[in-house]
């Protein structure tokens, strides 16, 4: 069993809002990641306060994409870092212990290795299949996830073009969670039908 981690869209409206509300009410999700990647910074501090309140009444962990200072100050309950945003020892000093760092780790066992041993709550591999939402530069296959877990505690996220009818091998794997963008806001149902779709891969059903 995974649990699942929402991914925001690049692009969001302020109709976002209801989106994110319908799928986090629709059935278990761990965490929110805000990844505003077609945004400037003073688009995403106008766009994220709305989310972070909606994810956090209700439990879910919000986890802002690329940039430990605004996570903090945005109040995030994390920050996720990728190769090229900084060092986790900076983030970590940003964030404070009590908060979550994630690193993005493409398909790499030393970068997983280096981020855990640096002291990041959690490693990401991917990509596992074709996606739109990201230009794919590093493919992933489920036995990087099956040997991180064999050997390291830290939880693993998989991550890229998963579907609720593609993520079987990962949760077999041993994916702790996975995280989800297209397959949940452009379900052709909804996103609620999005969320609902991974029940019997996420613990629900
Ligand atoms: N990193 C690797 S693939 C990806 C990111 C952020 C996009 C995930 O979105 P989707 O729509 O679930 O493929
Ligand atoms: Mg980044």
């Amino acid at each position: 069993m995974s649990q699942l981690y929402l991914i925001t869209p690049p692009r969001i409206d302020e109709g976002f809002l209801a989106s994110l509300e319908a799928a986090l009410d629709a059935g278990p999700v761990s965490a929110l990641q805000i990844r505003l990647k077609d945004h400037d910074e003073a688009a995403i501090r106008r766009l994220a306060p709305p989310l972070i309140k909606a994810a956090q009444a209700r439990g879910v962990a919000v986890i802002l994409n690329d940039s430990p200072e605004l996570a903090d100050a945005l109040g995030c309950d994390g920050v996720h870092i990728g190769q090229s945003d900084g060092r986790v020892k900076d983030a970590r000093a940003i964030m404070g212990k009590g908060r979550t760092v994630g690193v993005t780790c493409h398909d790499s066992r030393h970068f997983a290795m280096v981020a855990g041993e640096a002291g990041a709550d959690y490693v990401a591999f991917g990509a596992f299949f074709p996606t739109r939402t990201k230009v794919t530069e590093h493919v992933a296959t489920p036995d990087i996830l099956a040997w991180w877990v064999e050997i390291f505690e830290l939880p693993c996220v998989a991550i890229g073009g998963i579907t609720a009818e593609n993520a079987a091998p990962l949760v077999e794997a041993g994916a702790d969670f996975l995280a989800v963008s297209s397959a949940v806001w452009s379900h052709p149902d909804g996103p609620a039908a999005g969320v609902k779709a991974f029940g019997a891969l996420t613990g629900e059903n």
